[in-house]
């Protein structure tokens, strides 16, 4: 088993080279989901250090961009073992950032696992605007609606989302969840979703309970 917690301090410290030979090690041990899904965890957290260091002045923006690269890279790493579960379809979900909000990393996260699980993934990319998410509900009818944001500003236009959906006649066919750091009860509650969720894993297990399926 990877240890975690070093994980989490090498991504935090962004040191590039420990980061990618950790999870190198780690997949060449065929491990089980669950371990990924943990790893996962692990540099999720390292991304909260790293917002830390943004915020108390000792990261800037260059480091941000570069933990953005660096995660990104670790989840091609990851990908195989999250990806490897083939099933059948489950079910559909449209899925992207909100507009306004430019973070992806989480969003491609919560896609892989979920296309993992067997559900369809409709990914409209970042900064989407509430109509080009009705638009794309209009068109593929999905069972569910995954918000992504990062931002406080992002509940806003996950709010608005919903209640273009509402406007539309279509909130009562489809499930919503929110996911990303802006995630929270009070959010689900201003924004008028169904769940919320910081957490990738957790909310793919919710998903397939929506759609019928027996949860892992
Ligand atoms: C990397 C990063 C960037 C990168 C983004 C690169 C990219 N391709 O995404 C770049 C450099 C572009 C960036 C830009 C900015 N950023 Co930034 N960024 C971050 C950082 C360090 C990490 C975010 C991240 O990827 N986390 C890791 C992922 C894995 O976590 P996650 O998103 O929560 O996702 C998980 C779950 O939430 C869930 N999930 C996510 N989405 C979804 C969706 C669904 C449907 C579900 C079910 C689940 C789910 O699954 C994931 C896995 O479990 C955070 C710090 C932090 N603490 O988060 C700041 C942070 C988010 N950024 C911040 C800021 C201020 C900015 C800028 C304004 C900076 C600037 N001055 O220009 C710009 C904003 C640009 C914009 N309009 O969006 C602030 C936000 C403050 C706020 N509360 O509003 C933060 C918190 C840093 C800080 N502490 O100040 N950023």
């Amino acid at each position: 088993m990877i240890d975690l917690t070093s994980l989490t301090s090498a991504v935090g410290e962004l040191d590039e080279k420990k980061v990618m030979s950790m999870l190198q090690e780690f997949v060449a041990g065929a491990p089980e989901t669950e371990e990924a899904a943990q790893a996962i965890t692990a540099c999720q957290k390292g991304m909260e250090k790293v917002g830390q260091r943004f915020e108390t002045g000792e990261y800037f923006v260059g480091d941000l961009i570069f933990a953005g690269e660096l995660l990104t890279e670790a989840m091609e790493v990851l990908k195989p073992i999250i990806g490897s579960a083939a099933r059948q379809k489950v079910g559909k979900i449209v899925l992207g950032t909100v507009q306004g909000d430019l973070h992806n990393i989480g969003k491609n996260i919560f896609k892989s696992m979920a296309e993992a699980a067997g559900f369809t993934v409709y990914d409209l990319g970042i900064n989407v605007s509430p109509e080009a998410f009705l638009d794309k509900i209009k068109e593929v009818q999905p069972d569910i609606l995954g918000l992504s944001g990062v931002l406080t500003m992002a509940v806003e236009s996950m709010k608005k989302t919903v209640d273009l959906v509402k406007e539309a006649g279509l909130r009562e066919h489809i499930k919503i969840t929110i996911g990303g750091a802006c995630a929270s009860y009070e959010a689900m509650q201003v924004s008028g979703a169904d769940a919320w969720s910081t957490n990738a894993a957790e909310t793919v297990n919710v998903c397939l309970g929506w759609v019928g399926q027996h949860q892992e």
